[in-house]
């Protein structure tokens, strides 16, 4: 009796397992990669060598986890994000679909309530979640690029939470974006890259390193202006291992 019913909870465990793997699929490789080429910083990809790379991670509503708002599809609010590294800089590469790019907001401390990509990153492996400010050390960030500030085109970079303010003096992540359109869909692309060397964690991002990383997206709806806000992988974070 005792062995049929570890057999049914094995059962019922390998399902639940398979569920969660199930639920991971498409979210992205998982993996950061050397740069085989010199970035530039134009809001142009061409230069990331990754066609036939799948992204790092990717953020669509049928798999990411909407927390605030509603989001009903990729169109309205969906993202592939690239980390590359050399010696002296991790780049950062986001291609973001969104329906109402929009950014009302200047300064630092209400820049999350534009249309903006968030990268959060845990080199220390203390923060149990990306939530969890109270337990951020200098190792762990949050990271916000948006293509508009202050009503305009503005590509800026802003470093959360507040105890990480000293690297928001003089703007040391630098930022290009670009707004697009096709008939279908609108977004922009945004491409940046953080100094290894004034970034305490960054150095980590090397040949056979690994980190903790997680990407949210801030959306702003078309039709009531409401903030939504959306989550791969949840408010959790998934390790990159860097190749
Ligand atoms: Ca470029
Ligand atoms: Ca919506």
């Amino acid at each position: 009796m005792v062995r049929s019913r570890v057999a049914v909870l094995s059962v019922a465990l390998v399902l639940v397992l398979s569920l969660a793997a199930a639920a991971q699929e498409g979210i992205g490789s998982k993996k950061a990669y050397p740069a085989s080429a010199p970035i530039v910083l134009d809001g142009f990809a061409g230069d990331w060598g990754i066609a036939g790379l799948e992204p790092t991670l990717r953020v669509d509503p049928a798999f990411s986890l909407v927390n605030a708002g509603a989001i009903a599809d990729a169109a309205e609010s969906s993202a592939d994000v690239y980390i590359l590294y050399d010696d002296e800089y991790v780049y950062l590469l986001a291609n973001v679909v969104d329906d109402n790019v929009t950014g009302p907001y200047s300064g630092g401390g209400s820049l999350w309530q534009n249309s903006a990509i968030e990268l959060w990153f845990s080199f220390s492996g203390v923060p149990a979640d990306p939530a969890q400010y109270a337990f951020y050390t200098a190792e762990d960030y949050q990271i916000n690029l948006v293509p508009m500030a202050g009503g305009a085109f503005a590509p800026t970079a802003w470093v959360y939470p507040a105890a990480q303010d000293a690297h928001n003096i003089n703007n040391p992540i630098e930022i290009a974006a670009r707004l697009w359109e096709s008939p279908e869909l609108s977004g922009y692309v945004v491409e940046a890259r953080v100094p290894k060397a004034l970034f305490p964690g960054f150095s980590q991002v090397t040949a056979g390193g690994t980190f903790r990383f997680a990407v949210s997206l801030v959306h702003v709806d078309a039709a009531t202006a409401a903030w939504e806000h959306i989550w791969t992988p949840g408010v959790e974070y998934v390790t990159i291992e860097v190749q």
